[in-house]
Order: C-alpha cells, then structure tokens, then sequence
C-alpha cells in the first residue's frame, strides 16, 4: 500500500486489536457442522476392521439390518456396486508413484487397524452404532508391518499388491555427486540416525459430516469439518461420487481445530454422502474420540539417517539424507508431498549448504494414513538439519550458535536459491538469531552452565534456527511438483449499498481468526471501519472458488487476494469520487476513507457513500457498470519463507531422568503482522505443539498393529502446566512477493520447536557423551543415557 493513502497513525493493519470470533465461539453460540439440524436426519455409524492387515472372506449384515431402528447396512459391496467412481484419490503425484485404488469402504481386504467395512444407517446414533457389533466379519488375517523400514526391507505381504516390495515411491532431490565431492574434500563428516514417531494432530472437534442429497434437483449439500471445502468439492465430484461439480456443495461452518488433520478427503464423508444419496434424507456422521485415533490421519513417520560435511572453520560443504517416510495403509491426498517436496525441499534450514541431496523412500504399513500435521514435511526436514548441526558442532568441538551463525545467508544474497532447488524469498537470520541469543543472555547461560557442572547439575541449552516453505503456490510450480491442483486464491469484495462491506474468501478458518484478521486487510485498504467488514469462508455457494487453509497460506495468498480485490473497489470509487468532483481520476487522493482532490480536502466524498452512488446508479461516470464489488483470484510469485530462532533451556534431574523446560525463547519473522495478538497465540500454539512433539507425544502399535496411545489419557497432549511461559519476540522482513508483505506463520513455531527443545536435553547430556536421543524423550530414556542402570 502507498504511504501516502495511508497514513500511519491510522492503520489497522498491524494492530493488535481483539478477536472478533472468540464470543461466540467460547460461549457456545457458534454454530460447528454437528449444531447443525435438518429435519429427518438419519444417522450414519461404521464398522470398522480391528485387524491390522487380514482378507475379508464374507460379511454377513442380516442381524444389524434385522435390529430395531436401522434403515440400511451396506458393505463395500454395495458400493462397488452402486457405479460411482468410488476413489479417494490422490491430490499429488511423484514420477514412479503406485496408486492403489483407494475405495470408499474396504472390498477385498483390510489395511489398517479402523479401515472401514461397512455402514449402518439408523433412526438414531445409538441404534446405529448399537447395530455395528451385529455385522459378522469373517476374515483371513494376514502378516502385518507397522514399521516404514521393515515394510520395504522384511518380507511380509504387501499392504497393496500394486506395490510389491511396499514402496510407494523412491523420490530423489540434489546432486549426488556434488554431494559425494563434498564428503571426500571435507575435514570433517558427522552424522546422525534418527526417528521422527508418527505424531496424532488431535484437534479438539471431532469430524463430523452432515450430508443432504436433495432429490428434486440431485444437488449434495454437504456441511463437514473441512480446512478446504473447494477441495473436498473437487474430489467428491470427479473421483468420488461423480456428481457434477456445480451440484455439490460444501460448507465448513466453524471448525474446532485441524492442524492439517482435516485437509484430507477422508473416505468417511464420502460414505455419509453417498448413504444420503442411497436414501434420500439427509445422514449424519461423527467420529467417536477413538475412532478419531485411528482414521484421522497421523503425522510424521521418518526414519533418518542423515550426513554432514564440515570443514575445521566451520563451514559445511554437504549433507546426505535418507529416509524411509511411513505413508499407512493408503494414499491421502498429500500423504506424497509431505515426505517429499516439502520436506527435502527445506533441508538447507538458513544455511548456505553449497551440496544436498535427499532420497526418501514411501513405505505403505499396515497403520492410519499419513497426512500434513502442523509443519509437514518442513518439520521433519527443520529438524534433520538442526540435529544435523548439532552434531557437526560436537565434532568441530565448536559452539551450536556459532556454527549455525558461521553458515547463515546473509541478507545480501536473497533471493537465494538453496542447493535444494528453492528460492528463499528474503530473510534476515542473524538478526533474529542476534535477537533471540541477547534476549535469552545466552553467554552467562553458557558460564552459568559450566559452572553447574561443577555442581553435578545439568543445565542444557538449546538453539534451533528454522526456514519454512509458506504459501504453497503459485500453481505452476505446484503443478511442477506434481500437485493436482493450483496455489492460488480468490476473494471477493462487496461493498452495499448501505456501505458496509462483505469480503468472502476461499480459504477455511479452524481457530486461527481470519474473521479478524481479514477483516483488518480489508479496513486497511478500503478506509472502513472493521466493524463494517464482514468476513464469509468455507461454503462454497457463497464463496466460489478457493482452495483452503493448509500450508500457512491464508495471510499471504488469501489476504493477497483480500487487498487486491480491496484494491480494485478502492479505483473504481476512486473513479466515481472523480466523477462526483469533476476532477481527473489521477488528481484524487484516498485519505482514511475519504476522496479529495489533491490540495482540496474540503471537499470529499467518503467510500461508504461512493458505494451508495454505485448501487443508485443514477449519475456514474459514462460507461461504468453500477455495483461496487471485486473478484480476484490471486496466484502469487512464490512461497513466503518466515523464519526465526528458538532457545531453550532445561535442566535434567539426575535422580530421575525428569527434564524441566525452564525458559523458551521465541523470535519469528513472518514478514508484516497483521495482527500481533494473533501471531502471538499462533506462536504459543505452536510450540507447544513442538515441547509435545519432543517430549510426550507419539503414537505406539502393539504387536498386533493396533494403536495402544487410542485415548487423550495414553497420548500425552502437552498440558498447560507442561510448559514454561513463553518469552516471544519478532523482527519484521516483509516478503516481496504479496501485495501486504506477509509470511506465515501457522507452523513455524512447531517446526522450530522440536529441534530445539532436543537440542537443550542434549546438551545437558554433553557430559554423558550423549549426542541425540529420539523423540518423545522421556525421563527414562534421559535416565538411561546417563548410565541409570534397569
Ligand atoms: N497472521 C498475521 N500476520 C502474519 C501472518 C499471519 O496476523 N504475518 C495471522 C493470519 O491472518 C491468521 C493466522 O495469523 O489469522 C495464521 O495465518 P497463516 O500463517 O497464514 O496460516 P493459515 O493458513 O491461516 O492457517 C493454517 C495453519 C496450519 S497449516 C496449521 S496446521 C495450524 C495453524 O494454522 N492449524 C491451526 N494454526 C492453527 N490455529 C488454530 N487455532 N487451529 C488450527 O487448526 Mo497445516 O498444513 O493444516 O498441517
């Protein structure tokens, strides 16, 4: 935006000003897919395998459809035989990917402990589920793997027989040989091998879906937990139920939390439509807690052994990354793009690495499909290369935070281009590293630490910088990564004629606040109050086109759309303001709201009232449509790439193992904030969800492959009095390739935090000779290192 239409004591961009969602959604009074009523709702439950990997022989449903209250059992049969197309496909392609048919509910086999066999539809919820344990199952079982490395290197059955060895796909990024130069001309090489446990994103709504087939006009209206309803319409219409597009639509009313969880085209929404269609009421589903453990997707899954090359200065020539990237029993809809692109694609972190090169094998295993959790595939790979440092600076006997600074871009160089094929947009590491480490008093902590040691106390320091690929466009260059679908955005903005204004968005709000933050664009750019601006997402009949909230890309791609089409409207009042002043179009300044000829500002008109004229009509400028409203879609030049550091400091009880997390220090650049409040609380969010990742969380089979961590009280969520209070802080670099200068910042801190919080534990275990330990790190695994016998 030009200085001079805004000046800056009146901004609203950039203020930390309450959200305007939280009332209602904190007292109840907002409306989630399941508060939503339709007369003669059926209810929708699923029987599901309790096998990890077995044939189904037969299925009898006579008992179920035979028990009071049910309407109808169907099998995946049933829909087979139905004639829809019946996939769930997948929305990423790689060179050489197998792509298994991915059906609605299970036909021939069962994958995965919770893949769906059959559905009861019944009068209430109770009768159907009631009704499930009446569904005879004969099955075959068959071998099972849960692990990525055993899938492709035992010799068990294949989860599908497409893919005989469980290889999904063998993705390679980098030069190899370049990579090999390094490592023989180097001082130095370390390395690590390590384990990123599958993680469950556990949001606190569970999916629910709540389908309407009208039979009149053979519309689906369907309202479902959805961070992406144009998606979820896309993949419905063409692969799944092969209802034309313009027949579908899709509402994410308020969304209670998705961390990636509910981007996914899960088959269970398709099957509460398709009953829908069966039946011709409206059906509803809702994932039970526990069902929500084993189909929602999970996160992570790395086995990782990982290569540095340093010289005696410090520089690093090279890395070397392999890993076997656990994907489950099918192909989610960016199961593919996680564990490739986006992770091997970040492995440079801030670092000038001249040679990289990544492989990463796709194992299928008998487990829940994995999908994006808050930092996919940037987390995994922020870690790789942060341990990765650590390590190196063991080696080097040098300090973490030197090393690190020693490798830094610097800011000259941007945009720079990484030896893992991105361009970096703009960035100013040292600063914020400089930020963090003054802020933490990282040099007496040093002292403080080794005089400590003296003590036979074990204080540990740990720093991580982080990178992350945000944004997820613009379309070519997700097309050349193989995605099945565009990176922009779209938006329209509305004024009324009464003046107040409408800005409808296709990306899918779950907690992050874009009814606030959004609205703040707009008021920016348009000169109106933000209590004026009302903000629309996730239905698709309002909001045409879109694409959804993943990736961290609502700010720069959705709220890049927001202030174009701000902008358009913002020209075309100007055009009337000219027209109502007689002056030239070129001679009207935008101040606040207000139009004024220049040098004239007595006179004036303000948009609110322009808007007025337009709908009335009666006196435009020769040949202006009335109406004063923008489309715009909204495909930006790149991804924005926030960044920042992390610190933290924990001290170990050598008794026990206990590590308590002392002080975390957060210092993030997304680029211009919006709104700082909000950045704030996605901040905390967000490590908190790394301090999970690090120390408590991950999902864990019994030999049987089934899920043991199935309930909130066996998978450790961090509580609140987990964790420290945090000491945040930011510095602003504007990415240059939005019109607001915004990067994101929904995952960053949970990208940062892993690395860092590890990187604490292990430096209080320096002592120990301890270089890395495996996430979760529990005190018993801290205990042990320390030479705690059994
Ligand atoms: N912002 C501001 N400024 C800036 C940036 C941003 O202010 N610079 C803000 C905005 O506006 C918003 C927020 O903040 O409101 C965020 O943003 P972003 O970054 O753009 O993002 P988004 O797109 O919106 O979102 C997404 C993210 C993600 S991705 C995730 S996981 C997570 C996060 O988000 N999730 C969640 N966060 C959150 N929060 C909540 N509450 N909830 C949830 O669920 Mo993925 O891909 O899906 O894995």
């Amino acid at each position: 935006m030009s200085e001079s239409d805004h000046p800056a004591e009146k901004r609203v961009f950039g203020e930390a000003i309450e959200r305007d969602e939280d009332v209602p959604l904190l007292t109840g009074e907002a409306t989630y897919t399941d508060d939503v009523q339709l007369q003669g709702t059926a209810h929708l439950a699923i029987r599901r395998s309790d096998h990890a990997h077995a044939r189904i022989l037969e299925i009898d449903t006579s008992a179920a459809e035979a028990m009071d209250d049910v309407v109808a059992v169907y099998t995946g049969a049933d829909v087979e035989d139905s004639g829809v197309p019946n996939t769930i496909p997948t929305a990423w392609m790689l060179p050489g990917l197998v792509t298994p048919q991915y059906r609605m509910l299970a036909v021939d086999k069962v994958r995965h402990e919770g893949d769906g066999i059959a559905a009861v539809v019944a009068e209430t919820p109770q009768a159907a589920r009631d009704a499930l344990a009446a569904i005879e199952v004969e099955y075959e079982e068959l071998e099972h793997v849960t692990d990525p490395v055993e899938s492709v290197e035992r010799d068990v059955p294949p989860v599908h027989e497409e893919a005989e060895d469980n290889v999904a796909f063998d993705f390679e990024l980098g030069d190899a040989d370049a990579v090999d130069e390094a490592f023989a001309d180097a001082d130095r090489v370390a390395s690590v091998d390590l384990r990123q446990p599958r993680l469950i994103p556990n949001a606190m709504e569970p999916r629910t879906a709540l389908a309407d087939w009208d039979v009149a006009t053979e519309k689906l209206r369907l309202w479902m937990t959805s961070q992406n309803p144009h998606l979820h319409r896309m993949l419905l219409s063409a692969g799944t139920l092969g209802i034309p597009e313009n027949k579908i639509q899709v509402i994410a009313p308020e969304v209670g939390g998705g961390f990636g969880s509910k981007i996914y085209h899960y088959p269970d929404e398709a099957v509460t439509a398709w009953c829908s269609m069966q039946l011709g009421r409206p059906v509803k589903w809702k994932a039970s807690r526990m069902e929500g453990y084993v189909t929602d997707c999970h996160g992570r899954d790395h086995t990782t052994s990982a290569e540095i090359a340093v010289d005696d200065d410090g520089s690093v020539r090279g890395i070397r990354v392999e890993t076997h990237a656990g994907l489950g029993a099918q192909l989610s809809q960016f199961a593919t793009a996680t564990p490739s692109y986006l992770y091997s694609t970040i492995l440079s972190g801030e670092y000038a690495i001249p040679a990289i090169y990544c492989r990463v094998i796709g194992a299928f295993t008998n487990t829940t499909p994995v999908d994006a959790y808050r930092g996919a595939g940037r987390s995994e790979g922020i870690y790789v290369i942060e341990r990765l440092m650590d390590v190196a600076a063991r080696e080097l006997e040098m300090d973490p935070a030197e090393l690190r600074r020693t490798n830094l871009v610097s800011p000259d160089e941007f945009p720079y281009e990484t030896a893992a094929a991105v361009i970096y947009d703009s960035g100013e590491y040292e600063r914020a590293m400089d930020k963090a480490l003054e802020h933490v008093g990282y040099d007496d902590l040093r002292d403080r630490q080794a005089e400590l040691r003296e003590e036979g106390r074990y204080l540990g320091i740990g720093v991580a910088n982080f990178v992350e690929s945000a944004g997820l466009s613009p379309s070519g260059l997700a097309g050349d990564l193989g995605a099945q679908a565009g990176g922009w955005e779209s938006s329209i903005v509305r004024f009324d004629s009464t003046g107040t204004v409408t800005v409808l968005v296709g990306t899918a709000d779950q907690g992050q606040g874009h009814r606030t933050t959004f609205a703040q664009i707009a008021a920016e750019e348009l000169g109106v109050d933000v209590d004026d601006i009302d903000v629309v997402e996730g239905d698709t009949d309002q909001i045409p086109q879109g694409l959804g909230t993943y990736g961290s890309r609502s700010a720069s791609v959705g709220g890049g759309a927001i202030a174009r089409g701000a902008r358009e409207v913002r020209e075309k009042a100007r055009e009337i303001a000219a027209h109502q002043l007689e002056a030239s179009v070129d001679d009207i300044e935008f101040d606040d709201g207000e139009f004024h000829v220049a040098g004239a500002p007595d006179r004036s008109y303000h948009i609110q009232e322009i808007a007025a004229e337009a709908y009335l009509g009666h006196d435009l400028p020769e040949e202006m449509d009335p109406g004063l409203e923008a489309t715009n879609f909204y495909d930006p030049e790149n991804f924005t790439f926030p960044f920042g550091t992390h610190v933290a400091v924990v001290e170990i009880q050598p008794e026990t193992g206990e590590i308590d997390l002392e002080r975390y220090v957060a210092v993030d650049d997304c680029g211009e904030i919006i709104n700082p409040m909000i950045v704030e609380g996605q901040v905390h969010g967000g490590i908190a969800q790394g301090i999970g990742a690090a120390l408590y969380e991950g999902a864990a089979y019994d030999d049987d492959g089934h899920l043991l961590t199935r309930r909130m009280d066996e998978y450790a969520v961090p509580h609140s009095t987990y964790v420290p209070d945090f000491e945040t802080d930011h510095t602003v670099t504007p990415s240059p390739h939005n019109p607001i200068g915004v990067k994101g910042v929904g995952e960053s801190a949970t990208i940062a935090a892993a690395p860092t919080v590890v990187s604490a534990v292990v430096d209080a275990l320096e002592p120990f000779d301890v270089d890395h330990l495996d996430m979760p790190i529990t005190p018993e695994a801290v205990w042990q290192a320390m030479g705690g016998e059994e």
